[in-house]
């Protein structure tokens, strides 16, 4: 029996390494799950007429590293998956396109620069929603979109595709348990504790804190991703114990002792 057009796209996610790939129909964003809803011009079909299927990928940022942020350390990771989530996307998209399915990626960002979102800070599309609506996770109350595999320590980047694939199942069951670990380690106080959509972060707050981290190299922050309990990587990396955070506790100290090193080189 030939593959589904679906299984290939997973074959060859897997081949690259990918290891979240979720499917939404283009006509999920037309009917709003919550309020307020991505705006129409957000949306796929508003950006790329031809779109039917919108496919998302996932790649994590591996906890040990993000426990050091801020600091060049989490900087250098942010810059490698970006990248790779970047070619991979155009690869994919590529990969289609060849096989007669004409498609675009969507880059895992796309801004200028920091000073550019503290004017305005958003981007032509969403991938939260985009991972939400292909079935990767839920919203947390740190206004990330939570994963049962990495929590929010994971990034995406889209693909947009005439290719009719069918949907994946949009993951109901909350993830983000309220532990409001994320809203009291903001270290600018961004996150209102509200759960998503009704709760907030301080957009310029949190990209003012970003401005600052960037001027000393150690961009991005993190610490919301940083300190959120949800996700397997933490077993995987056995860190599960939240006390891990506690600088005051002795048990942990070997940790503490790595991040201020890990900290005290490679940016101001
Ligand atoms: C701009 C941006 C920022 C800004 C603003 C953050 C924010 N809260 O929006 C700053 C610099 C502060 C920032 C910080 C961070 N970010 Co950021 N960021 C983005 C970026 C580039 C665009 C987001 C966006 O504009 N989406 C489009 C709009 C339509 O969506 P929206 O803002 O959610 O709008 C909704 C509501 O506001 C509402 N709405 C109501 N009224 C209106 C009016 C208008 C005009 C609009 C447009 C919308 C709107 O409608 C929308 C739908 O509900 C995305 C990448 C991307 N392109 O998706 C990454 C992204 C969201 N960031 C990410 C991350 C990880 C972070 C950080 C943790 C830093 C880090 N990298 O370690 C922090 C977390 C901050 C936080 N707790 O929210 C990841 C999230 C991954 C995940 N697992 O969810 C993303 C998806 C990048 C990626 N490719 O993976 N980020």
């Amino acid at each position: 029996m030939t593959d589904t057009l679906k299984q290939q796209i997973t074959r060859k996610c897997a081949e690259l390494d990918i290891p979240l790939a979720g499917f939404a129909s283009a006509d999920r964003w037309e009917v709003p799950l919550f309020e307020p809803w991505v705006p129409e011009e957000f949306r796929p079909g508003s950006i790329f007429p031809e779109v039917k299927t919108v496919i998302v990928i996932g790649m994590p940022v591996s906890l040990p590293i993000v426990d050091t942020s801020p600091s060049i350390y989490y900087h250098e990771l942010y810059r490698t998956v970006n990248a790779l989530l970047d070619q991979n996307g155009y690869r994919i998209a590529s990969f289609l396109t060849e096989r007669g399915f004409p498609s675009v990626w969507v880059p895992r960002d796309g801004y200028g620069s920091i000073e550019v979102l503290k004017e305005k800070p958003v981007a032509f599309f969403s991938h939260r929603h985009a991972a939400y609506l292909a079935g990767l996770g839920n919203f947390g109350i740190n206004n990330t979109l939570l994963t049962p595999e990495f929590g929010p320590r994971v990034r995406f980047a889209s693909i947009f595709t005439e290719a009719d694939i069918p949907s994946d199942t949009i993951l109901e069951k909350p993830l983000c348990i309220r532990c409001m670990r994320c809203v009291n380690a903001c270290p600018v106080n961004a996150i209102d504790g509200k759960d998503y959509p009704s709760g907030l972060t301080a957009k310029k707050a949190c990209a003012t804190r970003s401005e600052g981290l960037s001027k000393r190299f150690i961009s991005p922050c993190g610490i919301c991703i940083r300190v959120c309990p949800v996700g397997r990587d933490r077993a995987q990396y056995h860190r599960e114990d939240m006390g891990i955070y506690d600088e005051g506790d002795a048990r942990f100290s070997p940790y503490h002792r790595a991040w201020k090193h890990v900290r005290s080189y490679g940016g101001r």
